[in-house]
C-alpha cells in the first residue's frame, strides 16, 4: 500500500473526489517528505502529487516515492492544483481550513474549476494512534530531554540567567541528535514561575528561586515535551507544600490513566487533588495534549473534552499550580496510553530537588 493511500477512506467519508494537503505535518505523514515547502494533491482515483519548487525537487523525489513530484517551476501552486484535478477529473475538492491562509483561497477560487469544500484537520485522526516506528522516535526524543534535565542540573548556580538555561538545554538536546527544540523553552524563575508560559529572559537565578523548565526536542521529525521545577538552595514551606501538591495529582494520573477514558476524566484526577488541597483557580491550564510531529496535537486532556482517548495514543500529563507574585510549580511526564495503564517515556527523577 502506498503511504498516502491512508488518506482515501477519510476522502470517501468527506464525500470529496480530491483533497489539497497544505499541512506540512500531514504531507510528511503521508508521503515522508521531511522538508517544510509544498502542496500535496490527493485524488480518489489513486493519484497523489506533491508539488515544490526547484529548492526541494532532489528531495521531494528521494524521499516521496510514491508520489508524482512536481516543479512549481514557471507556472504557480494553484494552477498546478488545478491542472492536476482536471487530469484526475475531480469536480469536489476539500481543503484544510486551518492549513490554507487567505491569499491561497483567494487563488485557488480564481483558478480551480470544481468545488472547493472546507475541512478541518480530519487528516489528524490518522495520526493520533502511534506506529512502532513512531513511538521509537518519541522515545528517543523524551530520553534525550532526559539527558538535557540530568545535564543541567550541574549548570543551575546563582547568577546565571534564564536565557542561558534555555540556550544551554537546547545545545544538551541537539548534541544528543535533535534536530532543534520543538517549541522555545520556557525557563521561568522565582516569582516568574507564577507565569505557565513565562518567556525566559535576563533574570539572575538565586536562591530560593523556584526554577520551572519545561522543554523539548524533535528528533527525526517528532517531538518531545517535558517540565520538571526545581529549587535553588532550600524550598521552603509554602513551596514544599505546592511541590508536593504538584507531584502528588502528577502520581495520580499515571498510576490511572488508561484507553477508553474521555479527557475530562483524565484531567479531572489531577485536577480534584489540587483543587482539594486549597488550590482551586491556581491550575488554569488543561492537564495534557498529545504529541507527534507537531508538539500540540488532539487529543487534548483538559476540563471540556470529551474526546475518548484510546490506546496508542501519547499524552503529556502536565498539572501545574500557579500563585501570582509567588511562583509556581508543573511537572510534565510524557506517556503512551495503553488498554489497562500508560508508559512513562521520561525517566527524570521527580523528588523535590533542592541545588545545593
Ligand atoms: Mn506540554
Amino acid at each position: 500500500m502506498k503511504t498516502w493511500e491512508r488518506a482515501l477512506p477519510i476522502l470517501e467519508q468527506q464525500s470529496v473526489d480530491a483533497m489539497i494537503v497544505r499541512d506540512i505535518a500531514n504531507i510528511r505523514y503521508l508521503t515522508g517528505y521531511t522538508n517544510d515547502t509544498g502542496v500535496l494533491v490527493l485524488t480518489k482515483d489513486g493519484g497523489a502529487s506533491l508539488i515544490t519548487d526547484f529548492r526541494f525537487l532532489f528531495q521531494a523525489k528521494a524521499q516521496a516515492k510514491d508520489c508524482d513530484v512536481l516543479d512549481v517551476a514557471g507556472t504557480t501552486y494553484e494552477e498546478l492544483i488545478a491542472k492536476v484535478l482536471t487530469e484526475h477529473g475531480a469536480s469536489r475538492v476539500a481543503f484544510e481550513r486551518e492549513a490554507t491562509q487567505y491569499k491561497d483561497y483567494e487563488a485557488m477560487a480564481k483558478h480551480i474549476e470544481p468545488e472547493l469544500v472546507p475541512v478541518d484537520n480530519i487528516l489528524i485522526e490518522l495520526r493520533k494512534i502511534k506506529t512502532a516506528d513512531e513511538l521509537a522516535k518519541l522515545r528517543r526524543a523524551e530520553s534525550i530531554g532526559d539527558i538535557a534535565f540530568s545535564k543541567i542540573l550541574g549548570d543551575l548556580k546563582p547568577g546565571v540567567t534564564e536565557l542561558e538555561i534555555a540556550a544551554k538545554l537546547t545545545y544538551y538536546m541537539c548534541m544528543e541528535g535533535a534536530t532543534g527544540n520543538s517549541f522555545s523553552p520556557i525557563v521561568a524563575s522565582g516569582v516568574n514561575s507564577s507565569m505557565p508560559h513565562a518567556i525566559p529572559g535576563e533574570r539572575r537565578i538565586q536562591k530560593g528561586d523556584f526554577i520551572t523548565m519545561d522543554f523539548g526536542c524533535v528528533y527525526d521529525g517528532y517531538c518531545s515535551d517535558m517540565t520538571r521545577t526545581v529549587v535553588l538552595g532550600k524550598a521552603d514551606a509554602g513551596q514544599r507544600k505546592i511541590y508536593e501538591t504538584v507531584q502528588r495529582a502528577q502520581q495520580a494520573v499515571l498510576d490511572k490513566i488508561h484507553a477508553g477514558m474521555t479527557g475530562k476524566e483524565i484531567d479531572g484526577i489531577a485536577r480534584t487533588i489540587i483543587n482539594e488541597a486549597g488550590y482551586e483557580g491556581c491550575f488554569g491550564h488543561g492537564l495534557g495534549h498529545s504529541v507527534g510531529l507537531e508538539i500540540h496535537e488532539p487529543p487534548y486532556a483538559n476540563a471540556r473534552s470529551e474526546e475518548v482517548v484510546r490506546a496508542g495514543s501519547m499524552m503529556t500529563v502536565e498539572p501545574g499550580i500557579y500563585v501570582e507574585g509567588f511562583g509556581g510549580v508543573r511537572i510534565e511526564d510524557l506517556v503512551l496510553v495503553t488498554e489497562d495503564g500508560c508508559e512513562n517515556l521520561a525517566s527524570s527523577r521527580k523528588d523535590l530537588i533542592e541545588i545545593d
